[in-house]
C-alpha cells in the first residue's frame, strides 16, 4: 500500500488542528484511514495492537471536540494511544515505535506536548486528570478542559477508586471517559466489571436530562447548589425506574451513556454537548477491543501484543520455537500445577496476568485454586497474606515493575507477620521495548532493607523450579523469587524438585586474584565471559552465583574476602543499593579491604529497545562484562 495515495484524509493530517478543519460528516473516512494505518504498521513492526484499534473513533473525537493540547488528556496505561501518537505529529516517526532510539512504547511528555502525563502503569488516570483539573482552577485557566480516559480492567485498580472518590468532593470539571470493552488483557474480572455490563442507563434520559439541566441554567434558574440537588433528585428517580443505584451518579459524578464507542459522529456530539458542563462528569463508552480486525475482535487476548502479522490474512507471522528453551514464566505455570497437585494448601493469585505469566496453567487445571483479581497489585499481596494468615500458601505471582505499587502491602500484611508466601516477580530485570515504566530493575534494592524476606533468584530455569520447591517447605515465612521475561538457557528444563537450602549460593568456578559475583540469569553470560578470558589469556576467573540476595550467604562471602583482592559484581538490576551493594556492605561490615567493582543498571531511567540492546547500553552484555574483567586484569598485573 502506497501512503500517499490510500490515506487522503490522514495524509493531509500533521497534528490536531488540521483533524479539527474537517468536517464532522469526514471523521468516519479518518477513523477508517487511522485504523488501517495503525493495522498495517503494527503488522511490521509489533506493539501492543489490539487496544489501539478500540480507540480509533474515541482518539479522534477528542482531538476534534477539544483544543489539544491546551486542554488535557490524560490516557491509563497508554497502550491505546496509538492513534493518537499518529494524529500529534509522530505518523512519519511511528515506524520507530518502540525502537532503540524511535518514539517511545507510551504517551510521555518529554516526547510531545500532547503526551500530558507518563503512561505505563494501570489506574492512575482519574487522579492526574484531577490534579490537573484543580491545578487549572488554582491558576485562573477557567477555559482549560481536562479529559481522563480509563478502561474497565484499569477501573478494577484500587486507585482509580480512590481517584473517583476525591473527584466526587473536590470542586472540579474533568470528563471522565470510561472505555469499556468487557476486556483486560485477559478478559475483565470482578464487580464492577459486573456492574457496568449490567448498567442499563437510558440513552435517551441522558439527553433529555441534560438538555433540560442545560436550559435551566441558561435561564439562571438552576444554581450551582440546585444543581447538585437536582442531580440527586434525578438519581434517585432514575434508580427507582432502572431498579438500581448508579454508583457514580450517587457519588456526584454526573454519568452519561452508556453509548456506543464506535460511531464517531455521534461521540463527537456528545463530547461537545458535555464539554462544558460543570462538576466531575463521566462517559460510559462500549468499544470493541481490536474492532475493525476479525482476528484480534475475535481473539483480542491473543491480539493484545500478537508481534508480527500478515495484515491481509491476519496469520501471525509466530517464530518457530521448536528446541528453543522455554521461557521462564511457562517453567513457573508448568511447575506450580506440579507442586499444587502434591501440596493441596497452595493457592496462586495474579493481578490480572493470567496469560502474562502463565498462571492461566493452573487455572485450567485447578480453577477453584487461581485468582485473578484484577489490576490491584496492593490487594493482590493482601489478600494473599489474609489467606496466608488462616493456612493456605499462596503463590502471588506479580511482574517487577507493578509490584512497586504494592510496596506496603508487602511489609504491612506479609513481612511484619513473617506470614508464609511466595511472592514470584517476573519480568524482573531490563524488559526491553515497554521502557522505563515496565523494566523491573529496583526490586533488589526496594525489597532487600526489609525485614524477614527471603529473596532469591534463579540462574537457570532448574534453579527456578527447585526455588519454588523449596520456597513451599513450611515455615519459609515471604519468600520472593524474581526471574526475567523471556527465555531460559536450559531446553531439557524438567528437573527433579529438590530443596536449595535457604542463603545458599554456589562456587560455579575457582579462581585466581578475580572472582565475579552473580546472581540469576545473568550468571550464564558470565560463563561465557569467562571462558573467553581464560581461553584467551589464560589467567582463571573465579565465579559465585549467589542465589539469594537475602539472607546472604555469609560463608561463601567469607570464602571470597579471604581469597580475593579484586572482585566484580553483575546484576540485572539497579546498582545503587542492589546486589553489589549488599557484597560491598558484606566485605565492609567484616573488614574485608578487596577493591569491588559494581556492574548493574546505573543511577538513571532507562530508554526502550531490544533486551539486547539495552544490556549493551549499561555495559552488562557479554561485551561489556569481558570489559570490565580485562580491565580489571590489567590493572591487577600493573
Ligand atoms: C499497575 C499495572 N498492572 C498491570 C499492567 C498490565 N496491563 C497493561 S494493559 C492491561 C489491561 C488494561 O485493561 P483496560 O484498562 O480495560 O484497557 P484495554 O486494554 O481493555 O483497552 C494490563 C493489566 C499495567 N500496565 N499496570
Amino acid at each position: 500500500m502506497n501512503k500517499e495515495s490510500t490515506y487522503s484524509l490522514l495524509n493531509a493530517i500533521n497534528d490536531p488542528e488540521d483533524l479539527r478543519r474537517l468536517g464532522v460528516e469526514q471523521l468516519p473516512e479518518v477513523c477508517s484511514e487511522l485504523r488501517q494505518d495503525i493495522i498495517k504498521e503494527l503488522s511490521c513492526n509489533p506493539g501492543h495492537f489490539a487496544a489501539s484499534l478500540g480507540t480509533v473513533e474515541l482518539t479522534v473525537a477528542l482531538h476534534y471536540v477539544y483544543q489539544t493540547p491546551y486542554d488535557r488528556i490524560v490516557w491509563d496505561v497508554g497502550h491505546q494511544a496509538y492513534g493518537h501518537k499518529i494524529l500529534t505529529g509522530r505518523r512519519e516517526l511511528f515506524s520507530t515505535n518502540r525502537q532503540f532510539g524511535g518514539i517511545r512504547p507510551f504517551p510521555s511528555p518529554e516526547e510531545s506536548d500532547y503526551d500530558t502525563f507518563t503512561c505505563g502503569h494501570a489506574s492512575n488516570s482519574i487522579s492526574v486528570g484531577l490534579g490537573m483539573s484543580v491545578a487549572a482552577a488554582f491558576k485562573g485557566e477557567k477555559d482549560r478542559h481536562v479529559v481522563a480516559i480509563i478502561g474497565d480492567g484499569s477501573m478494577s485498580g484500587g486507585l482509580a477508586f480512590e481517584g473517583l472518590n476525591n473527584a466526587s468532593s473536590t470542586p472540579n470539571d474533568m470528563l471522565i471517559i470510561l472505555n469499556d470493552n468487557d476486556m483486560s488483557i485477559d478478559r475483565s474480572v470482578g464487580g464492577m466489571k459486573q456492574y457496568l455490563f449490567n448498567l442499563t442507563t437510558s440513552n435517551r434520559y441522558n439527553q433529555l436530562r441534560f438538555k433540560a439541566s442545560r436550559m435551566l441554567f441558561k435561564l439562571g434558574i438552576l444554581n450551582e447548589d440546585r444543581r447538585k440537588a437536582l442531580i440527586r433528585f434525578a438519581n434517585s428517580l432514575k434508580s427507582m425506574a432502572a431498579q438500581q443505584q448508579n454508583i457514580f451518579e450517587g457519588m456526584n459524578i454526573r454519568y452519561f451513556g452508556p453509548i456506543d464507542g464506535h460511531d464517531v459522529e455521534n461521540l463527537a456530539r456528545v463530547l461537545r454537548d458535555i464539554k462544558d458542563l460543570k462538576g466531575p462528569k463521566i462517559l460510559h463508552l462500549h468499544t470493541i477491543k481490536g474492532k475493525g480486525f476479525a482476528p484480534a475482535e475475535e481473539h483480542a487476548t491473543e491480539w493484545h501484543a500478537p508481534g508480527k502479522f500478515n495484515p491481509e490474512t491476519g496469520e501471525r507471522l509466530v517464530p518457530d520455537t521448536e528446541g528453543l528453551p522455554p521461557l521462564f514464566q511457562d517453567v513457573f505455570g508448568e511447575t506450580l500445577v506440579e507442586l499444587a497437585q502434591a501440596n493441596p494448601l497452595i493457592v496462586g493469585v495474579t493481578p490480572a496476568m493470567p496469560t502474562g505469566c502463565s498462571m492461566n496453567k493452573l487455572m485450567a487445571t485447578m480453577p477453584c485454586r487461581a485468582f485473578d483479581v484484577g489490576i490491584a497489585e496492593g490487594h493482590a499481596v493482601t489478600f494473599s497474606g489474609g489467606m496466608s494468615k488462616d493456612g493456605l500458601l499462596p503463590f502471588c505471582n506479580i511482574y517487577s515493575s507493578f509490584m512497586q505499587r504494592a510496596y506496603d502491602n508487602l511489609i504491612h500484611d506479609v513481612a511484619i507477620q513473617n506470614l508464609n508466601m511466595v511472592l514470584c516477580l517476573d519480568r524482573a530485570g531490563l524488559v526491553g521495548e515497554d521502557g522505563p515504566t515496565h523494566h523491573g530493575v529496583f526490586d533488589m534494592a526496594y525489597l532487600r532493607p526489609i525485614p524477614n524476606l527471603t529473596i532469591a533468584s534463579p540462574m537457570d530455569e532448574h534453579e527456578l523450579r527447585r526455588l519454588m520447591y523449596t520456597a513451599q517447605l513450611p515455615d519459609k515465612g515471604p519468600f520472593i523469587i524474581r526471574y526475567p521475561r523471556g527465555r531460559g538457557v536450559l531446553p531439557q528444563w524438567k528437573c527433579p524438585l529438590e530443596e536449595i537450602p535457604v542463603g545458599k549460593g554456589r562456587k560455579l568456578r575457582e579462581g585466581d586474584g578475580l572472582a565475579l559475583i552473580t546472581i540469576g540469569p545473568i550468571g550464564n553470560a558470565v560463563c561465557q565471559v569467562i571462558d573467553r578470558v581464560e581461553a584467551e589469556t589464560g589467567h582463571t576467573v573465579a565465579h559465585y552465583d549467589l542465589r539469594y540476595l537475602k539472607p546472604l550467604d555469609q560463608a561463601l562471602l567469607h570464602e571470597v574476602g579471604k581469597k580475593f583482592r579484586f572482585i566484580i559484581t553483575i546484576e540485572d538490576g539497579v546498582i545503587e543499593g542492589g546486589m553489589g551493594s549488599a557484597v560491598l556492605e558484606f566485605m565492609t561490615t567484616q573488614h574485608y579491604t578487596p577493591y569491588i567493582e559494581r556492574l548493574g543498571v546505573p543511577d538513571r531511567f532507562i530508554e526502550h529497545g531490544s533486551v539486547k540492546e539495552l544490556y549493551k547500553l549499561c555495559g552488562i552484555d557479554e561485551a561489556g562484562i569481558y570489559q570490565a574483567v580485562m580491565d580489571l586484569l590489567q590493572t591487577m598485573k600493573g
